[in-house]
Formats: structure tokens, sequence, C-alpha cells
């Protein structure tokens, strides 16, 4: 399956992420849960440099609990603070503030040194589209809080949200773009539905996951249809189909709309907790915040590609 996505609008939004992180003083970053690796963007890691740096591993509440541990682990030692939330219930997202004290000691500590005092810390979210950006974003900032409104000497037009004495939160989340050097990542980001459908054969898509599930969660399609899981995926297909009732006007099964349950299930978190990746699989490739690794060799993706 080869991917094709389009992200010249993405040179833009690099551009104002560029401008609007010149103010911040901390990049929260969201990542899903089910796939740490593969919702984060590598350019953030240029884009924010020199800024205190907090993952948050959002949609917690349909990831596999001992992979997400591992992934906690796995960018603490990378010199991440992280914190585990679940923004459409709000779990974990209050926390969030002690980890942006946290994240932002050092600063704290030095502008005391020069005598700034109450300072408020500005943060900004970023992450990939449906990553749970704006769920985040109303969860954290909740009713009680107020917009600020314009500033003179911050980026023009922006709106703040003051989120307590301490902390000011960029109203706007800076939307990033999927890595794109790997067609594994890309198929990724397609189960989750952060690829638009309409480009991708949904079959094929859904054919990828039954392998993907069949080898790691056992169980997972059997106890959501009620079926039997076969030795490959094509045949597990036909009997989620046989299951559905999925029939076409001949009386031949309708592969394509039981394709279409087993995608929409995933992605709503039916089939159970549910990771895509670990660690393991990635180690290497990913950046590390002490600017040692940081010589990718791939093009930027939004310059390689262009409109259609
Ligand atoms: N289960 C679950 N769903 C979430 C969570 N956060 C966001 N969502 C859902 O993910 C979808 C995309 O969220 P949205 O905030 O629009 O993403 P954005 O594109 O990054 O702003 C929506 O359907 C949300 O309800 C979460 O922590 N858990
Ligand atoms: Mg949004």
């Amino acid at each position: 399956m080869h991917f094709q996505w389009y992200p010249g609008h993405m040179t833009k939004a690099r551009r104002q992420m560029q401008e609007d992180i010149k103010v911040i003083d901390v990049v929260i970053e969201l990542v899903d849960a089910r796939m740490p690796y593969s919702s984060k963007n590598p350019d953030i890691d240029d884009l924010a440099r020199n800024k205190s740096r907090i993952i948050l591993l959002n949609k917690s509440d349909m990831a596999d609990q001992e992979k997400t541990a591992l992934w906690k682990n796995y960018y603490e030692k990378k010199g991440f603070f992280t914190a585990l939330v679940n923004s459409k219930t709000g779990s974990g997202v209050k926390a969030v503030n002690d980890v942006i004290q946290k994240a932002c000691r050092e600063k704290l500590e030095r502008d005391r040194k020069r005598g700034i005092l109450n300072r408020p810390i500005r943060a900004m979210i970023v992450g990939i589209p449906n990553v749970g950006k704006s769920t985040f974003i109303n969860s954290f900032a909740g009713k009680a809080c107020t917009k600020t409104g314009n500033k003179p000497g911050v980026t023009k037009g922006k709106q703040w949200i003051k989120l307590n004495k301490n902390v000011e939160l960029l109203d706007t989340p800076g939307i990033l773009w999927p890595k794109f050097e790997d067609q594994a990542v890309g198929m990724r980001i397609a189960f989750i539905g952060s690829i638009n459908d309409d480009i991708l054969n949904p079959r094929e898509l859904a054919l990828k996951l039954i392998e993907f599930l069949l080898k790691e969660y056992p169980g997972a399609l059997a106890g959501r249809y009620g079926m039997e899981e076969r030795e490959n995926a094509p045949d597990t297909l036909i009997e989620i189909a046989k299951k559905r009732a999925c029939l076409l006007k001949g009386g031949e099964y309708d592969y394509d709309k039981a394709a279409g349950f087993v995608l929409d299930d995933f992605r709503n978190g039916r089939l159970g907790r549910i990771t895509l990746e670990i660690p393991e699989m990635i180690s290497g490739a990913e950046t590390a915040l002490d600017g040692k690794e940081q010589n990718r060799t791939e093009e930027n993706p939004s310059e390689a590609v262009s409109e259609p």
C-alpha cells in the first residue's frame, strides 16, 4: 500500500509555529498513546530547541497499559517530562499543571535570580491532527479560565488562556504533520484514522490491522465479533463478514463493509486496549533531546511533496 499525503499547507503551519514558539516557555506535545512514536513529529525537536518539553500520552484509555508504561519511561529517559491523560474524560489532565511547574523549574529559578518575579509560564499545545489537542485544551482550561486577549509585544492576534496565576496557554494549538519516511508509520496513522480514508483502500487497511491483531492481540477480534479467529487475515475478515451479516445484493459477502466495522471498532476502542508499537521497534530512530541524534537524513516532507 502506498501512502500519498499532501502536506503542502504544512509549510505555512510550520512557519507560523516557528513564530509562535519564540514566546513560549514550554511546548506540550500530545501523542497518541496507541502509537507514541508514529504520532510524534520529529521536526518539533528542532522547532522547540531550548524549550522545556512535555509529552502527554493522550487517549491512554484506549492504549495497552503495560506498553504505555514502557513509552512513558522511554520518553522520560530522553529528557521529556511526561504524563498520561484521557482528555475526553479529563482523567490525568489536572496533574499536567504540576508537570508544567516541574518542566519549567530551571526557568523559574533563572527568572528569580534575575529578579523577574511572577511572570507566568507560557505554554503551547502541539500535535498531529486528531490526536486530541482541542479536547485537551477544553478539558485543561475548563470553564473557569478566562481568555486574556491580545497582548502587546506578544504574537499578534493570539489569544491566551490564563490557566492560573502561574500558567498561560496559547489557545490555538500548533498542528504538526505526521512523519512520512516509513510506510509502517503511515499505516499506523491510517489505522487510528488520522489520514483521510478517501485516499486509502479500507479493505487493505483492515486486513493489515487484522494481521497485526491476530499476532499481537489474539482474542481481541473473537471477543468483539463472537467468531473464531483464523490463521490469516483474509479468512478472519470472511468470518467477521459472516457474523455481521455483511451481504451484497447478489448474496456475496461485503468485505468492505466488514472492513469498515473493524476499523471503526478499533478507532473507538471497542476491540479493547491496543497499542500498535513498542519502543524496541524503533530504538535508534527517535531523536534525543540532548541534540546528539539530530542528524536526520530524510527530507522535509512538506518540501518534498507538492500540492495535488
Ligand atoms: N477515547 C479518547 N478519545 C479522545 C481523547 N482525546 C480526544 N479524543 C477524541 O479524539 C477525536 C479528535 O480529538 P480533537 O480534540 O478534535 O483532536 P485535534 O485534531 O488534535 O484537535 C475526538 O473524537 C475526541 O473526542 C482521549 O483521551 N480518549
Ligand atoms: Mg482540533
